[in-house]
């Protein structure tokens, strides 16, 4: 037996990466059900074929809610979350704040990246909008794989990492990992069919080695990120602006919609807390109501 890494994974089989290079491998009954990143051990049974013997325990999983809330599982073991957003789709809106909550729910990492700056109109608020989740402890990068300020900034963020980027559909994901990976297409010419012959939308979850250490995984875009079923306590722990000022509330299940002595709406009253927070606080509760 080998260990490998799982570079992309279909319903029965994926592609491993080993040693001794690249194989197509056989998920079998009993052994479980590998993730885009899953470390394994697999049995080469003639050259060209491995199989699975055994999905190693995982780091961490990233997930997301589909539309009745159930979790799906879509990477495994990545350290970090990139979260890219551009001018054109214009990101909609808590969709960031969504994907935060995710973030947080699952003990990663995020980081911000204000993509396609070349096509960024000089009055455009979304700058100042994504500097504003800089409150929470959250990096914000530029970037451009069409002109400045270019890709070093997330090309450091990247490095020795493993990281995933998400966001929505057409925001320049698998751009930004081809402009800083110039040998990509060769490295994953294998995986042509994962990327869709003749359209540029990608429509697998791919884990992507990067040349100087760590790795990338460039996953499809999605139109609507959701959460999977969190109880309301769980959902304002992962929103540190909002537990915090709950800290005031008179009632302990306060729901900061309006209940006496909430020291959320006095945050937002005296400044120290955006609206707009607590709105995505309350979209996310509403979503899940939803869910049920
Ligand atoms: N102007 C400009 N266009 C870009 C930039 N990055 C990507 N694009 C264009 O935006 C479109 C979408 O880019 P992709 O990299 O395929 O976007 P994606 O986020 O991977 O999309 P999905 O795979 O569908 O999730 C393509 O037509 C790119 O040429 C950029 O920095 N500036
Ligand atoms: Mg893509
Ligand atoms: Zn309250």
């Amino acid at each position: 037996m080998i260990p490998a890494r799982v570079l992309v994974s279909y319903g029965s089989h994926g592609i491993v990466s080993t040693e001794q290079g690249n194989f197509d491998c056989r998920w079998r009954r009993g052994k479980g059900r590998p993730l885009c990143g899953d470390q394994i051990l697999v049995s080469l049974s003639t050259k060209e074929e491995a199989a699975l013997e055994k999905i190693e325990a995982r780091q961490s999983e990233f997930r997301r809610g589909d539309a009745r809330g159930r979790a799906q599982l879509i990477a495994a073991n990545v350290q970090q979350v990139i979260i890219v957003v551009a001018p054109e789709p214009a990101p909609s809106e808590f969709m960031i704040d969504r994907y935060l909550v995710a973030v947080a729910a699952m003990g990663l990492k995020a980081v911000l990246v204000l993509n396609k700056c070349d096509l960024l109109k000089t009055n455009s608020t979304l700058p100042q909008r994504l500097e504003a989740y800089k409150a929470l402890g959250v990096e914000m990068v530029r970037a451009s794989s069409q002109g400045e300020p270019g890709t070093d900034a997330v090309a450091e963020a990247l490095h020795q990492r493993h990281s995933i980027l998400v966001g929505q559909s057409g925001a320049g994901k698998s751009s930004l990992i081809n402009s800083i990976i110039p040998d990509r297409e060769e490295q994953t010419g294998a995986l042509s069919e994962a990327t869709g012959k003749g359209r540029h939308t990608t429509t697998r979850t791919l884990w992507i080695q990067l040349p100087n250490g760590g790795a990338v995984v460039d996953s499809p875009g999605v139109w609507e990120y959701g959460l999977w079923h969190m109880e309301a306590t769980e959902v304002q722990q992962c929103m540190p602006d909002i537990q915090d000022a709950s800290a005031q509330c008179r009632f302990r299940n306060c729901l900061h919609q309006g209940e006496p002595g909430c020291g959320v709406a006095d945050a937002i009253h005296q400044g120290s807390l955006p609206q707009r927070r607590l709105d995505a606080f309350h979209n996310i509760l509403s979503m899940q109501k939803n869910n049920k």
